[in-house]
């Protein structure tokens, strides 16, 4: 049987978010011993490297979030460079984090390597719409623009690296989970027509139906998708480690059910796993959801 060549690729910086610490979830994972728990004999795992800021968050005063740019840019370029090359060497990236600014960085490079920039599906798995742009954001925090800046929306900085323009098409994209936004997002979103299933819609359909029809639309006319994990998708109770949590999240238990449908897909190409703040975590339950996730989706 073929070996799948996995790389974990560590974004140790939380300067898109007001609280830091998620900067030292990549080193957690890593001293944790992720890389040991997940290998097995089908798989060729390892972690390939871990991409720290400039600055960590403790060496510079940056009262106004948005001044955090100078840090972010060079950073996320750095993830855009490194998930391109595992690409380019045929491994299968993951993305740790961090916080969701990441996602940035590993769509374009995804986008780019397998020339699928506006031609590629994403599956969202987050509590946030991260849809904001300067204009909507009370907290002026760039976590919460990820998804507005790989649509094309947001400041140049951060929408054109890795290439001019949106990376992504709002139709090949869904959120699943959602449950706390501003209306600026949630009006850009609906008027370009993402689809959402929030928290409510899940708790009355299930997650595997949902799922389906994700799988369906992100499918659709595209040359592969991805995964993108905010941990705060999940109920607190079961992923107390991450910056921004928010009640009634999903459930681990039947979220692990059906990401074997999605793993086992031949058009996934990339996932990533975001927000984990070890300071925040209890008992290690945080990084166990990682490594449970880690593990559905690798095999
Ligand atoms: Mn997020």
């Amino acid at each position: 049987m073929k070996q799948k060549k996995i790389s974990i690729i560590g974004s140790a910086s939380g300067w898109g978010a007001r609280i830091r610490s998620t900067e030292q979830g990549p080193d957690f994972l890593n001293s944790f011993g992720l890389v040991e728990k997940l290998t097995n004999s089908l798989l060729e795992i390892k972690w390939a490297r871990t991409i720290y800021p400039q600055h960590k968050a403790a060496e510079l005063d940056l009262n106004d979030v948005t001044l955090a740019l100078f840090e972010l840019v060079p950073h996320i370029e750095n993830i855009f460079q490194t998930v391109l090359s595992e690409l380019n060497a045929q491994h299968f990236p993951v993305v740790l984090g961090g916080d969701h600014t990441m996602a940035i960085g590993t769509w374009s490079a995804v986008t780019y390597a397998l020339n699928a920039v506006q031609n590629f599906g994403l599956i969202w798995i987050d509590a946030h719409m991260d849809a904001h742009t300067l204009k909507t954001s009370p907290s002026r925090a760039y976590h919460g623009m990820p998804i507005a800046c790989l649509l094309g929306h947001g400041v140049p900085e951060l929408v054109n690296i890795g290439g001019l323009g949106a990376k992504l098409r709002p139709e090949h994209i869904v959120q699943i989970g959602t449950r706390s936004f501003e209306e600026g997002e949630d009006k850009l979103l609906k008027y370009l027509g993402v689809k959402i299933f929030s928290m409510e819609e899940v708790q009355i359909r299930g997650v595997e139906s949902i799922m389906e029809e994700a799988l369906t639309i992100v499918t659709r006319g595209t040359k592969g998708f991805g995964l993108s994990i905010d941990l705060d998708g999940f109920d607190p109770d079961e992923a107390p480690g991450v910056g921004s949590p928010e009640a009634n999240g999903l459930r681990k238990k039947e979220v692990l059910r059906v990401l074997p449908k999605l793993a086992k897909h031949s058009q996934f190409k990339a996932f990533e796993v975001s927000e984990f703040n070890p300071e925040r975590d209890i008992e290690q339950i945080t990084a166990h959801l990682i490594l449970d996730l880690t593990k559905v989706l690798l095999h």
